[in-house]
């Protein structure tokens, strides 16, 4: 039976981490979802004062020079852009977002791949939730779209 929301009986278990991000920045999104999978990472500070992001060493992470940056074991390059981490991140895990074949996929995918990249910290914090809380939860009820 496809449950839509969450179908994996069994926690994934996923090698350790390492994102790399600033506080209040766009990696809040990330923070949040590693954390609601408990999926063990290291976080790496990124000195935007120092616009340590333009250096040359982090631009061999993304060639862009933004954060935040995933370094997943198991992929052969580093994972930038939130929504991309984001996406890899619930679907290897089968958890906290519509499966592939839920029809409330589309759904999920445009507001994950919207609000994270355009607008502020508090908004992508908020978009998260309607894309990483189950339907029922009250919260999410509120702002299904
Ligand atoms: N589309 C990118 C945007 C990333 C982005 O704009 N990050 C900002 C922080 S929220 C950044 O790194 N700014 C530093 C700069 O512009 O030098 C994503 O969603 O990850």
């Amino acid at each position: 039976m496809i449950d839509g929301w969450e179908t994996a009986q069994e926690q994934v278990r996923t090698p350790r981490c390492r994102l790399h991000g600033a506080p209040d920045n766009a990696n809040l999104v990330v923070r949040m979802v590693l954390e609601e999978l408990g999926a063990e990472h290291d976080f790496v500070h990124v000195d935007r004062v120092a616009s340590e992001q333009k250096s040359e060493t982090y631009r061999q992470l993304n060639p862009q020079g933004l954060i935040p940056v995933l370094e997943w074991p198991g992929q052969d390059a580093p994972v930038f852009e939130t929504g991309a981490i984001v996406l890899m991140l619930v679907d290897h895990h089968r958890r906290l977002a519509p499966v592939q074949e839920a029809p409330e996929r589309g759904r999920f995918l445009k507001w994950l791949f919207s609000c994270p990249t355009r607008c502020t910290p508090t908004c992508a914090y908020h978009s998260s939730r309607i894309a990483i809380f189950p339907p029922k939860t009250s919260l999410a009820f509120s702002l299904r779209r």
